[in-house]
C-alpha cells in the first residue's frame, strides 16, 4: 500500500474512541497509516519515531516479517478453532512455548487482552482458595494508582480514580495498599529507589484489619506503568512476597507492560527474582499483531483444581470465545522466535543504561520535577499547570508529535517506553526532541 492508496476518512464522528477527548481530537485528528520498525507513518508521509511501542506493546518494533508470515499462513489454513472441550495444535504449542520461558509455571490460559487477564487470574484466585478449603477468603488487595484494565474487576483493584469514579460501587471487599511514589525521597532517582521498602508493610496493617482468612489476593504491577512507571523501592515486592506467603494470601503480579523484555529480562518476576502465585500478561505477546493475553499459573494451582473437580467435569468455569484463536497463536510463536532470534532481552538490558542517561539528561529541562526509569521503560514528570491538570503534558504530546515523536502522556508525566529494537541514535533523538519541546511548552 502507498500513501497515495489511503482515503483519509471524512466521518471522523461515528467512531466513539476510547480513552480520548474525542472533541478535541475530531477538532485536529492525528492519524497512522503505516508503521515500520521504529516508526509510524502520517497520512501526509511524515515518520514518527515510536517512543512508546504503540501502548507499550510493540517491544519488537512494527512489521517484523516472520510475524506476517506466520499469521498470513495460519489464516489461509485455519481461521478458527472453538477452545472449549475441543483444541488446536497450535494453542498448545504455543503454551508450552510460554512455560518454557519461565522457571515453576508450567500452565498458561490465554485471553484475548490485559483486561482480561486480570479478570481471569481474580477469578482464579477466588476458585483456587475455595478448591483448597479457603472459601472465605474472598477480598483482594489492589494499590493506589494501580492500573489492572478496564473489567470490573480490573478497575475494582486499580487504583487511578477517574477509571473508577463513573462506574458505581464495583466489586465489593477490595482494599488498597499505599502507592509507593514519593518524590520529597525519591525523585530523580535512577533505577529503584532506596527509600520506600516499608510501605510493603501496609499490607500487614491491611491484613490485621480484615483479618488474613477473608482476603484471596493482592495484586500488584511489579513497575506500575500507565500511571506514570513508578518503580518499586528495593526489596518491597520481595516483602510483599514474604507477607502474602506468611498468611495465606496469593499474589499477582500484573506483567502486562512488565512482560517479554521490557526490564531486560522475559518478566519482571524474573528480573526481581520474586515470584508471584499468578501472573498476567498480554501486549508484547504477539508483538501486538494480533490481541491476546495470557496467564501464567505457579506449579502446583493447576493441579489443585484438577485432584478437586469430580470426574468428567468442567475443572475451572471460566474462558472466552477467542481463548488461544489461532491467528493469535502463530502470532505469538512467531513473536518469540523473533524476540530469541534477535536476542532481544537481552538487547533492551544492554541498552537500559543508555536510555537512563538519556532521560535523566533532561533533569534541569522546564517544568521537570522528576525522571524515573527501569529497563526500557521512563518517565519524566512535569510540574502541573496550576488549576489545568494533564495540559502541559499534552501540549508536550502534540508538540513531540509535530517533531516527529510518539509519547506517552498521563497527568502530567511523560511516559517512554520505545521498541526493543531502539538504537542508540534513536534514543539521542528522543531526548533531542523532548529537550526542545520542553523549552516551548506552556
Ligand atoms: N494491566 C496493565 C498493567 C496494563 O498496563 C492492562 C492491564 C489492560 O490491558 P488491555 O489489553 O485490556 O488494555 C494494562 C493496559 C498507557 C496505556 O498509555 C496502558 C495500557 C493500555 C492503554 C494505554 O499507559 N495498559
Amino acid at each position: 500500500m502507498s500513501i497515495s492508496d489511503v482515503t483519509i476518512p471524512n466521518d471522523l464522528d461515528s467512531l466513539w474512541m476510547p480513552f480520548t477527548d474525542n472533541r478535541s481530537f475530531k477538532k485536529q485528528p492525528r492519524l497512522f497509516i503505516e508503521a515500520e520498525g521504529m516508526h509510524y507513518i502520517t497520512p501526509d508521509g511524515r515518520r514518527v519515531l515510536d517512543g512508546t511501542s504503540g501502548l507499550w506493546c510493540v517491544n519488537a518494533g512494527h512489521r517484523r516479517q516472520p510475524i506476517i508470515d506466520a499469521v498470513r499462513k495460519q489464516v489461509e489454513k485455519l481461521d478458527y478453532a472453538p477452545g472449549f472441550q475441543i483444541g488446536h495444535p497450535l494453542s498448545f504449542e504455543f503454551a508450552s512455548k510460554l512455560t518454557g520461558m519461565v522457571k515453576e509455571y508450567s500452565h498458561v490460559m490465554f485471553t484475548n487482552s490485559g483486561s482480561e487477564s486480570v479478570d481471569t487470574a481474580l477469578k482464579m484466585a477466588l476458585a483456587y482458595q475455595r478448591t483448597i478449603g479457603e472459601a472465605s477468603r474472598t477480598r483482594f488487595i489492589g494499590r493506589e494508582r494501580g492500573y489492572h484494565g478496564v473489567g470490573f474487576g480490573g478497575i475494582s483493584v486499580g487504583g487511578i480514580s477517574p477509571n473508577r469514579k463513573m462506574f458505581g460501587n464495583m466489586l465489593t471487599g477490595i482494599d488498597h495498599l499505599s502507592h509507593t511514589h514519593n518524590l520529597e525521597h525519591n525523585a530523580f532517582t535512577r533505577g529503584q529507589p532506596d527509600w520506600g521498602t516499608h510501605l510493603a508493610e501496609d499490607l500487614e496493617r491491611i491484613v490485621a484489619l480484615h483479618d488474613a482468612s477473608t482476603i484471596a489476593a493482592v495484586i500488584v504491577e511489579p513497575v506500575a506503568g500507565s500511571t506514570g512507571v513508578l518503580i518499586p523501592p528495593k526489596g518491597y515486592l520481595k516483602r510483599l512476597r514474604e507477607i502474602c506467603t506468611k498468611h495465606g494470601i496469593l499474589l499477582i503480579f500484573d506483567e502486562v507492560i512488565t512482560g517479554f523484555g521490557r526490564l531486560g529480562d522475559s518478566f519482571a518476576n524474573e528480573y526481581f527474582d520474586v515470584k508471584p502465585d499468578l501472573f498476567t500478561t498480554a501486549k508484547g505477546i504477539t508483538n501486538a499483531t494480533v490481541p491476546m493475553g495470557a496467564v501464567f499459573v505457579r506449579d502446583g494451582i493447576y493441579d489443585a483444581f484438577m485432584n478437586a473437580a469430580p470426574e468428567n467435569a468442567i475443572e475451572f468455569f471460566h474462558g472466552y470465545t477467542y481463548s488461544g484463536h489461532p491467528l493469535a497463536c502463530a502470532a505469538g510463536i512467531a513473536t518469540l522466535d523473533v524476540y530469541r532470534n534477535d536476542d532481544l532481552f537481552a538487547r533492551a538490558a544492554e541498552l537500559a543504561p543508555y536510555f537512563e542517561s538519556a532521560l535523566h539528561s533532561l533533569s534541569d529541562s522546564n517544568n521537570v520535577i522528576d525522571v524515573r526509569n527501569l529497563g526500557m521503560m521512563g518517565a519524566i514528570e512535569l510540574e502541573s499547570i496550576p488549576g489545568k491538570p494533564t495540559f502541559r503534558a499534552m501540549d508536550a504530546f502534540q508538540k513531540a508529535f509535530d517533531a516527529g515523536l510518539l509519547i506517552r502522556t498521563t497527568g502530567d508525566t511523560i511516559a517512554l517506553s520505545p521498541p526493543l529494537i531502539i538504537e542508540k541514535k534513536q534514543v539521542d533523538f528522543i531526548a533531542d526532541t523532548v529537550r526542545t519541546v520542553l523549552n516551548t511548552v506552556h
